[in-house]
C-alpha cells in the first residue's frame, strides 16, 4: 500500500484527485500544503525540490521510500486501487479515456471561462463566449453517456469520475448556474452523487453549486496584476514542521477560503515571479519615445498571436508586418525598429516568443534599401521586391 506525502497549495483540484484516490484505496497520504512544510512558489523552487521534481510543479507525490511522481493524474492513479484504476484492460482503457476527456475537453475551456471570474485573467468576450460553447459539447456527451449509467465507467465510482469531478469542480460552483446546466440533467445528477460520496466529501467539504453565472472580476484583477508586482513574504517558521503543519491544516479546514482566495495560491506562482531585469537599463535616455511615435502615426494592429504577448516590447520596439500571398500559400514579412543596436528578442526570456520561426537581418539605416523598406512597410504600398516573386504577386494581407 503506497504511503506518502503530496506537495501542493490549499484547496488544489488537481491534488484532490490524488486525494480522493487515497480515501478510496486506503493509501496513507500526507497533504504538504501550508509552511513550513511546504510554501508555494518558494519551496517548489529549491534546489532539493527541483532534482526530485524538475518542473516545479504541484501537485508532487513523494512515497516514504523515496518514490517520486509529479503530474496530478500519474499521482492519482499509483495512489488508486484495481477497482478504480480498472480491472481489465478495457475497463482500465475505458478510465484512460475520460481522463484525458478532462485534460483535453473540460480544462481548457473551463479555464478560459472561469479565471476571469476569479480574476486571475483578463476578460476577452470572444474567449469565454467560445469556452462555453466547447463546454456545453462536452456536456452533451457527458449527459448522454450518462443517460443510462450512474457512473462514468462500470458500476461504481472509478478515476474516471474522480478525474472528472474535479475538473469540473469549479465550473459548477463558479458559472454553471440552473439555466446552463438544465439541458445537462444527468450531469448534474452524476456530478452530485460523486462529491457526495463519503470519501470525496472528506476532501472536498460541502459543494456548493452556482446559484448565478459569476462575470469578470475587474477589481479583483487589478488587485491580482498589483500584488504580481509585489515580492513575496519570505518564509518563516521553526523545523518543527509536522506538528505545526498539522495544526494549521485543522485550522484551514474550520475557515475554508473564499473562492477567490483559493485559486490565488495557484496565481501566486506569477506573484513570486522574480522581477525581470530590464534588458535597456544600460542604454542611455533617447529622445525618440518610440510609444508616442507609434500612437501619432496610427501604425496598424498586428499579426495577433506574437504580438499580444509582447506587450512589454511596447515602448522600445515598433514594427509593420505583413503577410503577402494568398490563402495556403503565404510569407509573413516585417520590419521592426529596436531600441539599441540588436535584435531585441534575445534580450530577455519574456520575448522569445515565436522569434525563431523567422529569419532577421539588420539593416544599415543609411542605405537606400532600408529607406525604400521603411518607406514601403510604414506606407503598406510598393515593390516589396525582397518578399519573391511568388508571394508578391498576390495580395497583401494588412
Ligand atoms: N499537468 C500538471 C499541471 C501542474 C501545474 O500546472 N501546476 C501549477 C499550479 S496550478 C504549478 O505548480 N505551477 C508552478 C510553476 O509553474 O512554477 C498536473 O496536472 O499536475
Amino acid at each position: 500500500m503506497a504511503a506518502g506525502t503530496l506537495y501542493t497549495y490549499p484547496e488544489n483540484w488537481r491534488a484532490f484527485k490524488a486525494q480522493i484516490a487515497a480515501q478510496y484505496s486506503g493509501a496513507r497520504l500526507k497533504v504538504a500544503s501550508n509552511s513550513p512544510a511546504f510554501t508555494f512558489g518558494q519551496t517548489n523552487r529549491t534546489p532539493a525540490f527541483l532534482n526530485n521534481f524538475p518542473l516545479g510543479k504541484v501537485p508532487a507525490y513523494q512515497g516514504d521510500d523515496g518514490f517520486c511522481l509529479f503530474e496530478s493524474n500519474a499521482i492519482a492513479h499509483y495512489l488508486s486501487n484495481d477497482a478504480l484504476r480498472g480491472a481489465t484492460p478495457q475497463v482500465a482503457a475505458q478510465v484512460l479515456q475520460w481522463v484525458s476527456f478532462a485534460d483535453s475537453e473540460i480544462i481548457p475551456p473551463a479555464s478560459a471561462w472561469v479565471f476571469p471570474t476569479l480574476g486571475i485573467m483578463q476578460f476577452n468576450k470572444q474567449a469565454t463566449e467560445q469556452a462555453k460553447e466547447d463546454m456545453k459539447r462536452a456536456l452533451a456527451v457527458l449527459n448522454q453517456h450518462l443517460n443510462s449509467r450512474t457512473f462514468l465507467v462500470g458500476e461504481r465510482v472509478s478515476l474516471a469520475d474522480i478525474t472528472v469531478a474535479c475538473s469540473m469542480l469549479w465550473v459548477y460552483k463558479q458559472v454553471l448556474e440552473p439555466s446552463f446546466r438544465q439541458p445537462y440533467p444527468n450531469v448534474t445528477r452524476w456530478f452530485v452523487t460523486c462529491v457526495n460520496q463519503p470519501q470525496f466529501k472528506t476532501v472536498l467539504g460541502e459543494v456548493k453549486l452556482c446559484e448565478k453565472m459569476a462575470q469578470f472580476d475587474a477589481k479583483k484583477f487589478a488587485e491580482m496584476q498589483t500584488k504580481k508586482e509585489t515580492p513575496p513574504k519570505k518564509e518563516k517558521g521553526g523545523k518543527d514542521a509536522a506538528k505545526s503543519q498539522e495544526k494549521k491544516e485543522k485550522k484551514k479546514e474550520e475557515k475554508k477560503p473564499a473562492p477567490a482566495e483559493e485559486i490565488d495560491d495557484c496565481d501566486a506562482v506569477l506573484a513570486a515571479e522574480p522581477k525581470t531585469k530590464d534588458p535597456y537599463a544600460h542604454l542611455p535616455k533617447s529622445a525618440f519615445v518610440m510609444d508616442e511615435f507609434k500612437r501619432k502615426s496610427q501604425i496598424p494592429p498586428m499579426f495577433t498571436g506574437m504580438f499580444q504577448r509582447l506587450d512589454k516590447l511596447r515602448k522600445t520596439a515598433f514594427a509593420s508586418v505583413l503577410l503577402f500571398g494568398t490563402n495556403n500559400d503565404s510569407s509573413i514579412s516585417g520590419l521592426w525598429v529596436f531600441r539599441g543596436q540588436d535584435l531585441a528578442f534575445p534580450l530577455s526570456p519574456d520575448w522569445q516568443i515565436d522569434y525563431e520561426s523567422y529569419d532577421w537581418r539588420k539593416l544599415d539605416s543609411k542605405s537606400e534599401e532600408c529607406k525604400t523598406l521603411v518607406k514601403e512597410y510604414l506606407s503598406w504600398e510598393g515593390d516589396f521586391k525582397h518578399v519573391g516573386k511568388a508571394f508578391n504577386q498576390g495580395k497583401i494581407f494588412k
